[in-house]
């Protein structure tokens, strides 16, 4: 039983290491208002291997959390310009 336990932890721990391979945070210019925050959130969100989107209006900043990867940072960086916005720094944060 006790080893049960530990074997579906050990498993979940994996699976959340894999779910979360990446954490990618992006400085943007040109932020204004929550309109912005709402196509870049839209923008991001539509890409599959995007997990998660953050996207601070305070910090200027979006936060993802990405496949190992993919997107590539260039990627991600087109995405910022498409959605009408300028990528300042894109960063890997942990991995
Ligand atoms: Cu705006």
């Amino acid at each position: 039983m006790k080893k049960l336990v530990l074997t579906s932890l050990l498993f979940t721990l994996l699976l959340l290491e894999s779910t979360f391979a990446r954490t990618v945070e992006v400085q943007v210019h040109g932020m204004t208002c929550s309109f912005c925050v709402y196509s870049l959130e839209r923008k991001f969100k539509k890409m599959d291997s995007v997990l998660k989107v953050d996207v601070s209006l305070e910090l200027k900043k979006i936060r993802l959390e990405t496949q190992e990867n993919s997107p590539s940072l260039d990627e991600i960086k087109k995405a910022v310009l498409d959605t009408g916005f300028t990528p300042i720094k894109v960063e890997v944060i942990s991995k």
